[in-house]
């Protein structure tokens, strides 16, 4: 089993959209074992968003992830990275597959409602930028006999 950091944006929380996006993660078999809303500082953001520093969208990517409340999500099960960037589809929502998240959603790359990791590494990365240790909720769930087999 597989974790990931998934975190809908401030657009998403603004439009409404964290239950639906949450849903769509918990109708699909993924359990949550971590959730939370909060402001996120520019500091942790640059960090978050380190790997784009010095890019010409760098300074207004960092202005919209801090504009407002973000609800972030750690959720966990077979193959859960791949299979979260799928569903959420390509960064920008005009090229994002029909049904993904972003395409449902979103219009502009600037806008695209919803961040998730892009690999098991960074998984870890931003499970542990974001989310302290005793955040992370380990629990059994009895319907994980008819997701899984
Ligand atoms: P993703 O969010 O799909 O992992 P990314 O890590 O390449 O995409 O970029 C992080 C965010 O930065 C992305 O969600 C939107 C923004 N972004 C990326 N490329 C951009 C571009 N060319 N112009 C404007 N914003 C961009
Ligand atoms: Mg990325």
């Amino acid at each position: 089993m597989e974790r990931t950091y998934l975190m809908v944006k401030p657009d998403g929380v603004q439009r409404n959209l964290a239950g639906e996006i949450i849903s769509r993660f918990e109708k699909k078999g993924y359990k949550i074992v971590g959730l939370k809303m909060f402001r996120m500082s520019r500091e942790l953001a640059e960090k978050h968003y380190g790997e784009h520093a010095g890019k010409p969208f760098f300074e207004s990517l960092v202005d919209y992830i801090t504009s407002g409340p973000v609800v972030a999500m750690v959720i966990e099960g077979k193959d859960a990275v791949s299979a979260a960037r799928d569903m959420m589809g390509a960064t920008n929502p005009l090229k994002a597959a029909p049904g993904t998240i972003r395409n449902s959603y979103g219009i502009e790359i600037g806008r695209n409602v919803i961040h998730g990791s892009d690999s098991p590494a960074s998984a870890a990365r931003e499970i542990s930028l974001f989310f302290k240790e005793e955040e992370i909720i380990e629990y059994s769930r009895d319907v994980d006999r008819w997701i899984y087999e």
